[in-house]
């Protein structure tokens, strides 16, 4: 029988209000995405996680602000500004999230000079973070999406698992976006045009 997980994306303290990079309403998610967990047998939780100085911080590109985007040698990289540094508050889950069940965390953007906003691949779409592996091996092939942000690393995941072949629902109740010109319209038809289940 086809397994199913619920991967929680990046619900960090730097993505609600207050955090370096608050997403609207990014809080609001918390409850919601706390009855999905009580729901699903298989949990997987992404923790956005760089070293300071990394490479998609504005600050690390003299004359750069946050917003801009750069060229990089795999391709175009938004910058940011500097947030979820390991180790630091802004980095720790939101403190209301009852993430105690998750079965594995994927850190992800722990190499300087490249981001990775996507749960299974790196910014370069190549550079596996073994995820796939990990549910291949475990027989899980149907995946809920939910967390931060919408039409950031919830999309990318959501993209790279369908590329990948595995069933991909967004819980978008679930989602708050980050919408930098017009990017939330942009990857939800994306998602759509994917089959990705937008629910
Ligand atoms: C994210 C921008 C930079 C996200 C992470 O979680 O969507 N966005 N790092
Ligand atoms: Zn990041």
């Amino acid at each position: 029988m086809a397994e199913e997980a619920l991967i929680v994306v990046d619900v960090q303290n730097d993505f609600c209000p207050g955090g370096a990079l608050a997403v609207e309403g990014g809080d609001e998610v918390v409850p919601l995405i706390n009855d999905l967990i009580a729901r699903f047998d298989h949990v997987v939780l992404t923790q956005d996680w760089h070293p300071a100085g990394h490479s998609s911080f504005a600050s690390s590109h003299p004359g750069k602000s946050p917003f801009q985007t750069i060229g990089m040698p795999y391709g175009e990289q938004t910058l940011w500004p500097d947030h979820c540094v390991q180790g630091t508050p802004g980095a720790a889950f939101h403190e209301a999230l009852e993430w105690t069940k998750a079965e594995l965390v994927i850190r992800k953007g722990f190499r300087k000079g490249i981001d990775s906003y996507s749960a299974f691949f790196e910014n370069d779409h190549t550079t596996p973070t073994g995820l796939a592996g990990y549910l291949r091996e475990r027989g899980i092939t149907r995946l809920t999406f939910a967390g931060l942000a919408t039409d950031f690393c919830v999309a990318f995941s959501a993209l790279d698992a369908r590329q990948l072949d595995f069933e991909a629902t967004v819980e978008l109740r679930a989602c708050r976006g980050i919408d930098l010109g017009g990017s939330l319209a942009i990857m939800t038809q994306r998602m759509r045009d994917a089959g990705v289940v937008l629910v």
